[in-house]
């Protein structure tokens, strides 16, 4: 009992995770059967107990409360999701990028919209897509090839855990390179990565100098729907909360009369972009629903 420790897993490849202390020790453990039978799945990002091994690897032992939870890739404990878009290639996909902030909203995690590739400043189209999210999000336009904006994201990471998600390409692990002076594996857009291949294969935590955490993952493009039900949604969008004033209460504000966030949209104080995306997000989420007991 005496000799266990306390870490946080960093990374986790075939049943073996990485698990950093606070002195900065790395320890290899292994998960007991224990767990299994628990239906418990040791993630990166879990805060854990272990036994440590004489020789080799040691026991996890138990894992601590989750304060979040990510799916595909999968992550616990992630305090910012860094929601990276590019306004070059791959063309930008902000349902996707929309998707994962009703992901942070549900999960308590902040929210921050990464606009990478702007290499000789900011865009018209840059510009467009932080006209979508500024009332929405912290909004940077960023090149991680210049070094364009860097500094300004570089405040985010101390002393709490962050995760950089989107489409394969737009440059995640060029971000992390930049910011830590690492040499992350990257690729370029290819055939491959278009099929949804991506060059970073695992989830994994990276130490920053200021105490944090940063994860490199493969991107969330496997995200599909967001397991939501459709009710849960439009609570979500922080624009439509303070519209309030719909004539009917639990408003979709999809097809009924007297909607006050129509309203908003046709008057131009909610953006119509973002308003024709939540309405597809919706409406599949209404899909979904039919969908599930077939
Ligand atoms: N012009 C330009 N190209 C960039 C920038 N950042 C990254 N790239 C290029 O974009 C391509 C993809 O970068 P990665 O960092 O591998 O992208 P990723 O998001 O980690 O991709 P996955 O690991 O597949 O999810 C590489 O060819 C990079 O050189 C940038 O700021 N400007
Ligand atoms: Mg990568
Ligand atoms: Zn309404």
């Amino acid at each position: 009992m005496d000799n266990r420790k306390q870490g946080k897993i960093i990374k986790g490849v075939g049943g073996f995770y990485t698990v950093l202390t606070e002195n900065g020790e790395r320890f290899t453990v292994k998960a007991r059967g224990l767990f299994r039978k628990l239906g418990q799945t040791p993630l990166p990002g879990d805060d854990v107990e272990f036994t440590p091994g004489k020789k080799g690897e040691g026991f996890m032992e138990r894992i601590f409360e989750r304060r979040s939870e990510l799916l595909r890739p999968a992550l616990a404990n992630v305090d910012c999701l860094l929601i990276c878009v590019s306004t070059t290639e791959p063309a930008p996909d902000l349902e996707l990028a929309d998707k994962l902030l009703l992901y942070c909203r549900r999960q308590g995690i902040e929210p921050v919209i990464v606009i990478n590739k702007c290499d000789g400043g900011i865009t018209p189209e840059a510009a467009a897509i932080c006209a979508q999210y500024a009332h929405e999000a912290k909004v940077f336009a960023v090149s991680a090839e210049t070094g364009f904006g860097m500094d300004a994201l570089a405040q985010l990471f101390s002393g709490r855990t962050a995760a950089f998600a989107g489409q394969s390409a737009v440059g995640k692990s060029s971000l992390i390179n930049a910011l830590l002076g690492l040499s992350l594996k990257t690729g370029e857009l290819s055939q491959k990565t278009e099929r949804g291949r991506h060059t970073t294969r695992h989830a994994e935590l990276i130490p920053t100098p200021a105490g944090g955490l940063i994860a490199d993952t493969p991107g969330f493009s496997m995200l599909e729907s967001v397991p939501l039900e459709p009710e849960q949604i439009p609570a979500l969008y922080p624009e439509f909360v303070c519209e309030g004033g719909c004539r009917f209460t639990g408003c979709m504000h999809l097809s009924e009369p007297d909607c006050a966030v129509k309203a908003a949209v046709s008057q131009g104080r909610i953006d119509p972009k973002r308003y024709e995306r939540y309405k597809k997000i919706a409406l599949d989420a209404i899909e979904a629903r039919r969908h599930k007991y077939d």
